[in-house]
């Protein structure tokens, strides 16, 4: 998905952030998919698809400039990306990502918290790397403020996505609000710094603001489809975020439009504390013939082309600018 002339500058830098053999880097290094739980080097890497860093270099040369520049800012994104996952795993309890175990599963609850805090940290020493490449004061000053009020829209769409969990009320306006803090955010802010980094052209890096924002809307509920519907490839259960009660789109939709039977099912399934296979199979049916995962994919490709439609606006052509588009269609293509 990621091609491979951004892919491995993004994990050399990524490499050199998490240099040092403590046992505490250890960890950060398996979540990151490069070691196995005692700290040998794996033949085969387990790292994530790498999207948010990818598109941030895209964005830098799709605007024009030397995307090499934007490497740490490409790396400090996917440090938070990774810490937000590190710590999101704990709050769900959720024991396996990426198909391996996480991180609290494996060294416990405090262990892991204390590493996400040091992937954290890293993300914001990541970004200070700018000034290798001439970038200047003011613009790793706004580069770092862009992305701590990015950290702090996560948080605010966290809090509302794990308040909604005992919730049945919830509109698709509240979810809309949700995922542009706990995903979109990221993606703007990918986006928005790759473009940042190679224009000095405010209307473009506005352009390319937006692009993120309306292509994270479309990842979300296309991870959310995935969720319910996906294969192995996610590696994760497909059945979790039901049982997790998680107010995807496709439940969103179901609790306001299913047939009143149906309506009633997915109400008292919400209600049981523990699920079964069964009920879950059955939440599927009902969800699926409530028109759900259609829906669902209607309006995920509708963002899509609202991203897309950013791209055209900013008036820019050639080479990389297609290679950004063919990125962006694969938010919405993908099945993992
Ligand atoms: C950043 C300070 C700060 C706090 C974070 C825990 C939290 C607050 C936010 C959670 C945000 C979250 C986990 C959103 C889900 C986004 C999502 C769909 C992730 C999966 O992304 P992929 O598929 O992952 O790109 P890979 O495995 O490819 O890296």
């Amino acid at each position: 998905m990621v091609f491979e002339k951004y892919r491995l500058e993004i994990v050399r830098e990524l490499k050199k952030l998490l240099e040092g053999d403590s046992p505490l880097l250890s960890m950060l290094k398996y979540h990151m998919g490069w070691v196995n739980e005692e700290g040998v080097a794996l033949p085969q890497e387990y790292s994530g698809k790498l999207l948010r860093p990818a598109f941030c270099l895209m964005s830098c040369e799709a605007v024009g400039g030397d995307w090499r520049v934007a490497v740490p800012a490409a790396a400090s994104i996917e440090f938070i990306h990774n810490f937000s996952l590190i710590h999101d795993d704990i709050e769900d309890c959720s024991a396996y990502r990426r198909h391996r175990r996480t991180l609290w599963s494996l060294w416990g609850e405090p262990r892991a918290i204390n590493a996400g805090d040091t992937m954290h940290t890293i993300a914001s020493l990541a970004m200070l790397r700018l000034n290798r490449d001439r970038v200047s004061p003011e613009h790793i000053l706004e580069a770092l403020t862009i992305s701590n009020e990015t950290c702090l829209r996560l948080c605010e769409g966290q809090h509302l996505d794990l308040s909604y969990e005992n919730r049945l009320d919830i509109r698709v306006e509240d979810y809309m609000k949700m995922i542009a803090g706990k995903t979109a955010a990221l993606f703007e802010c990918s986006f928005r710094l790759g473009a940042m980094l190679g224009t000095e052209n405010k209307t473009i890096i506005g352009k390319f603001r937006s692009c993120g924002h309306f292509l994270g809307l479309a990842f979300q509920i296309k991870d959310d489809i995935l969720g319910i519907w996906g294969g192995e490839e996610a590696g994760k259960s497909t059945e979790s975020d039901l049982r997790k009660k998680k107010k995807t789109l496709p439940v969103v939709y179901a609790l306001g439009q299913a047939e009143i039977q149906d309506r009633e099912f997915l109400m008292g399934f919400y209600q049981k504390q523990e699920p079964s296979s069964a009920d879950i199979l059955e939440a599927k049916q009902v969800l699926e013939r409530a028109g759900a995962r259609e829906y669902a994919k209607k309006v995920a490709v509708a963002y899509y082309l609202k991203a897309l439609d950013q791209l055209d606006i900013a008036g820019l052509s050639g080479l990389a600018l297609e290679s950004l588009k063919q990125a962006a269609s694969s938010v919405v293509e993908r099945e993992f």
